[in-house]
């Protein structure tokens, strides 16, 4: 049976990975509307990829015997501004839900739920790559500087296949 303090804390979980589906989603749809289709393609793909994670933890709670809660999801903003802005608030937003993993690692260990401690180390491991990711974005945004957003549109589509 699973913990109930860990239950809680993937239950909150579900919620901020939903949040971050909802966010991208939109800013999809913003960049979408902007002329970016590499951009929104980019964000569209880490939308569905938010949604898996969300699936994820709902399964695992389920499957261990807890019951998953799906949440409303509050409405995110429509109007990122500017792109490089935007990632900016990507990479913010990938940092919260690593400390926010950390935080469920950290209840695992006080509560002695090490079959959690163990499966939660995917997304640990999944954090790493979402910052990097977003950082190598911002790295190339910052190169452009005030240069081509048409080819930086153009070469973010290819930053998935790498
Ligand atoms: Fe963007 O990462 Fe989920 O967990």
């Amino acid at each position: 049976m699973l913990n109930k303090k860990v239950e809680k804390i993937l239950n909150e979980q579900v919620e901020k990975e939903g949040y971050s589906s909802t966010l991208y989603l939109a800013m999809a749809s913003w960049a979408e509307t902007k002329g970016m289709a590499g951009v929104a393609g980019w964000l569209y793909a880490q939308s569905d990829e938010e949604r898996e994670h969300m699936l994820k933890i709902v399964r695992y709670i389920n499957e261990r015997g807890g019951k998953a809660v799906v949440p409303a999801f509050k409405k995110p903003e429509q109007d990122f501004g500017e792109v490089k802005k935007m990632f900016e608030e990507v990479l913010k937003h990938e940092q919260f839900i690593t400390a926010s993993i950390n935080s469920i690692v950290a209840v695992c260990i006080d509560e002695k739920d090490y079959t959690t401690h163990n499966w939660i180390q995917w997304f640990v491991t999944e954090q790493i790559e979402e910052e990097a990711n977003a950082t190598q974005i911002l790295d190339k945004l910052k190169l452009m500087g005030n240069g081509n957003l048409y080819v930086f549109d153009r070469d973010i589509k290819s930053l998935r296949d790498e």
